[in-house]
């Protein structure tokens, strides 16, 4: 099955929200709804930290937002979990170097869309070699979000990809709102990816919203 195009995928990330129950202020299915109805242009379910729901009740809450994304045309990925993603049939998955080999996770999932998470150029050609279709770079910034993350990097790996003329899709991560997440587009991301700026924010909707309008106006 044919891959998703570099260019479809760029037009995806503008605005990737990721979630799970343990990062929502409101219910995950509205704060997600809400989110969608802000802009945002793709979903992965990330059920991590403390209080990550496990087994059946994963699955209920995943199968009800892929649901939520399905009724709006929004991809929904699916982080770590391949076996979830295959059972339920999601639209990706998204990895990090510590997880399944890459291309092993590549031949599971024909035609699906396979992100992984990169810190070091060595990282990103080996990703890109391994059949990723982006990638995600950072932490941009500080976050709190996630707690074993590498050193904060500003956009320094993000400029240094562009430099080399590697055009592969990606998003800047960590830390990101839609104050500061001009940089990052401006420094050659395709988009961000949140998950505080959208899912703490009084209104998911207006923060999704936001961040569209940042990116969109500082693409580089
Ligand atoms: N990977 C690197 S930073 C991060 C992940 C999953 C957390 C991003 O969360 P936030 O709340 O947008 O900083
Ligand atoms: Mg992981």
């Amino acid at each position: 099955m044919q891959r998703i195009s570099e260019e479809k995928m760029k037009e995806r990330l503008r605005v990737y929200f990721i979630m799970g129950s343990p990062n929502c202020v409101k219910d995950p299915e509205e704060t997600l709804k809400e989110a969608i109805a802000g802009g945002i242009t793709l979903f992965q379910f990330r059920e991590k930290g403390p209080g990550a729901l496990a087994g059946e009740e994963k699955l209920k809450l995943a199968s009800k937002l892929q649901a939520i994304c399905r009724s709006h045309s929004i991809p929904f990925l699916i982080n770590d979990d391949i076996e979830l993603a295959i059972q339920l049939g999601a639209d990706g998955v998204h990895i990090g170097q510590d997880d399944e080999v890459l291309s092993v996770v590549r031949e599971k999932m024909p035609g699906k869309i396979v992100g992984i998470s990169a810190h070091t150029l060595e990282e990103v050609q080996e990703a890109i070699k391994g059949g990723a279709d982006y990638l995600g770079i950072g932490p941009v910034f500080p976050t709190s979000t996630k707690t074993d993350t590498e050193p904060v990097q500003g956009t320094k790996l993000i400029e240094a990809i562009r430099a080399a003329s590697i055009s592969v899709p990606l998003v800047g991560i960590g830390g990101i709102h839609a104050d500061n997440a001009a940089s990052v587009a401006a420094n050659g991301a395709d988009g961000v990816s949140v998950i505080t700026a959208i899912s703490h924010a009084q209104s998911a909707k207006e923060a999704a919203h936001q961040l569209k309008k940042v990116i969109l106006e500082n693409l580089a």
